[in-house]
């Protein structure tokens, strides 16, 4: 049986893939309300298909406790923040998880990590934890590092068929936690070292921010020279070696705008670019407010309360609000003791805003100003109801017009 440890955005759909695919599987959480919520047959967030891999998973078998099993396969998917201050990772999660599981676990057993870590936590906090249990407890355990590589809004579909890394010391660990990767993922399985795995999983995210803050820095250049930066990134793109990814409003989620810190954190000396690259995009929420400020005097809308933005999620299409730009922009017109601007978002109907509104057609009624920040399918099929407004589109996704203003 595979015990999955933390049943959020990774570990659930990880947990419901492994039961869909014949493995005895019980998923433990913490928090007695999201095993409440799964034992009564209802997920604790929307994500694509997933409603259909919950009812597999459910018909295989998948059981859910707040209890760590006695196993001999464990897979750890908690969270991995960092030290607002410090920017250092904030392991504690993952030690409070590998602590328990070492309590819990059979004589040899193997205890995956899954969740994002800056390169040297397990040789610094895991591993003394499962030497520990072989001088105290008597018991072999197996460390592995499979870092998970799934995109939000595309779970199922990438838990599947992306290519996956398992970091281990000890071989015959890696290729037993490969054949079960092996049971739902049809892509390549790469083994290597866990500190390999540590690294290439952080990079990767990093690597996109570094490219988005470039794209950032390219539509800061090219607003203040009148250019468009749509049309010059669709083209330089076209070179067969360049891939230049979207300017946008900032960077939010939980993994790009995080990891990255991880790296600063530890070699401060040696991160500059990276370093520069998080300014770059934790400047944008700052940076649309401004041009919030200067498209209200060029078209004479005096009243802030006139403003509203659309988008409260970090990415389009999901329920995620996780280190938004929108709440960040928020956030700054809080520091200013600025008004809060309106907001409204189709995928949100819980308050989490000052002046949120939860119906579409209210929320454009009282504003002349639409900053769109979030590329919802909604706002693209519902394009024609802002006619009226003047929009400023952080996502390019309307036709430029005297009426549309663009990052
Ligand atoms: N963004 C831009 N411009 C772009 C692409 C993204 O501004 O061209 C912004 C988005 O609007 C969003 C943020 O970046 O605010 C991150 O969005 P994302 O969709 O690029 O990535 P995440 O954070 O949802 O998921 C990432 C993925 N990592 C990579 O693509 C390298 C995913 O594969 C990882 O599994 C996940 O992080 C994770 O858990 O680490």
């Amino acid at each position: 049986m595979i015990n999955v440890i933390g049943l959020g955005y990774i570990g659930l759909p990880t947990a419901l893939m492994l039961a869909a695919n014949g493995n005895e599987v019980v998923g433990t959480d913490i928090l007695q309300k999201t095993v409440e919520n799964l034992q009564q047959g209802k997920l604790t967030f929307e994500e694509k298909n997933l409603d259909t891999l919950f009812k597999k998973a459910v018909d295989n078998g998948i059981q859910f406790s707040t209890n760590y099993q006695e196993t001999d396969m464990y897979i750890i998917t908690v969270p991995t923040p960092y030290d607002l201050k410090t920017k250092k990772i904030d392991p504690s999660y993952v030690i409070e998880a590998v602590k328990t599981t070492v309590q819990n676990a059979k004589n040899n057993s193997i205890i995956v990590v899954e969740s994002t870590v800056s390169p040297g936590t397990h040789d610094k906090f895991v591993k003394p934890i499962i030497h520990d249990a072989q001088k105290i407890l008597g018991k072999t355990l197996h460390l592995v590092h499979a870092p998970e590589r799934i995109l939000p809004g595309n779970m199922v579909y990438e838990l599947e068929h992306n290519s996956r890394t398992i970091g281990a010391d000890d071989i015959e660990a890696a290729n037993k936690v490969k054949k079960l990767y092996e049971t739902f993922c049809k892509g390549e399985i790469v083994v290597t070292d866990i500190r390999s795995a540590e690294m290439s999983k952080v990079i990767e995210n990093t690597f996109r921010d570094v490219n988005i803050a470039f794209a950032n820095e390219l539509a800061k250049i090219a607003s203040y020279n009148d250019m468009d930066v749509y049309e010059i990134i669709r083209i330089a793109n076209k070179h067969p070696r360049v891939n230049i990814l979207n300017p946008g409003p900032g960077v939010g989620g939980h993994c790009i705008s995080v990891d990255p810190w991880f790296l600063v954190g530890d070699f401060p000396e040696l991160t500059k670019l990276i370093k520069i690259s998080r300014d770059i995009n934790d400047s944008m929420p700052t940076y649309v407010l401004k041009k919030i400020h200067d498209i209200m005097k060029e078209k004479q809308i005096s009243d802030i309360s006139r403003v509203g933005l659309y988008g409260l999620t970090y990415k389009p299409n999901v329920d995620d609000v996780r280190e938004s730009p929108t709440l960040q922009l928020l956030e700054k017109q809080r520091e200013h003791l600025a008004p809060e601007l309106k907001v409204f978002d189709p995928y949100i109907s819980k308050k989490i805003a000052e002046n949120q509104y939860f119906n579409f057609e209210e929320f454009l009624k009282d504003i002349d100003l639409v900053v769109i920040m979030v590329a919802h399918e909604h706002i693209k099929q519902n394009k024609e109801l802002l006619n009226e407004k003047v929009i400023f589109d952080t996502q390019n996704i309307f036709e430029n017009s005297e009426k549309v203003y663009k990052l």
